[in-house]
């Protein structure tokens, strides 16, 4: 066990605010893992899930504020999850989609805090081209994936765990364990427990390294010299 005794309550997120740009975040500092996701695929269904709340993805569903990275504080100190907008809409103009993309581009490529990406799919529409996008990022950036196979109430049961066991493995061929795959159902309420050890492995990780690091110099191990 880790000296550390944080715990996080999901249920205890608060909406902090919206982004249009970069410069308008939360200061870069802490942990934070943003959710990634095609329009539609259940992105919202699945953080009021994770935090048992029904407020938070109606922030992000407010007019105006779809196309916008909306920042979520969690009672740990410094933790924050991150609701990135959807992908897909066919109503918005290309000259919308550019500025979107490069938003995001932008939040992913210089976001330092960034501990990891839970990108949702719908358990019956998987890699689609914003997800391979997606993927390809990751492995480029060696950033941890956590795929939400969501919606998985839609299948039964065992061709919802062979296309999570094949995805799976597909996945690792390419990212090794950098990446984690489960099905999930906000429906059913299913999955919520298995997600929570992920994010919490990644927004705790530096507190414990922390922690640890503090213990040794306690300790006052022999040094090299
Ligand atoms: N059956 C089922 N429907 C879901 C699930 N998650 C989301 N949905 C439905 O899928 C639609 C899109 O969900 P939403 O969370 O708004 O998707 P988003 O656009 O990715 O944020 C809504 O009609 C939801 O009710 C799920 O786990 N099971
Ligand atoms: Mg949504």
């Amino acid at each position: 066990m880790s000296m550390n005794e944080a715990t996080i309550h999901y249920n205890q997120a608060r909406f902090n605010k919206s982004a249009a740009k970069l410069q308008q975040c939360p200061t870069d500092v802490g942990a934070e893992v943003a959710f990634a996701g095609r329009s539609n695929a259940g992105k919202s269904s699945a953080i009021n899930t994770l935090t048992n709340q029904t407020k938070l993805a109606r922030i992000s569903k407010t007019p105006g504020r779809t196309q916008l990275i909306n920042f979520f504080d969690l009672n740990v100190e410094g933790t924050r999850i991150v609701d990135l907008p959807g992908y897909g809409f066919a109503k918005v103009s290309l000259e919308m989609k550019e500025h979107w993309q490069r938003h995001l581009d932008d939040y992913l490529q210089n976001r330092q805090c960034l501990r990891g990406v839970v990108l949702v799919m719908d358990i019956r529409h998987p890699m689609k081209e914003f997800d391979q996008m997606m993927i390809s990022w990751c492995q480029q950036t060696g950033m941890p994936l956590h795929v939400l196979m969501t919606k998985a109430d839609k299948l039964k049961k065992g061709p919802a765990q062979s296309t999570v066991l094949k995805l799976r493995k597909q996945l690792t061929e390419i990212l090794g364990d950098q990446v984690t795959v489960q099905k999930f159902s906000s429906l059913k309420k299913d999955g919520v427990d298995q997600l929570q050890l992920r994010l919490n492995d990644w927004l705790l990780a530096e507190l414990d390294d922390e922690a640890f690091d503090e213990d040794e110099f306690d300790g006052g191990e022999a040094g090299e010299d």
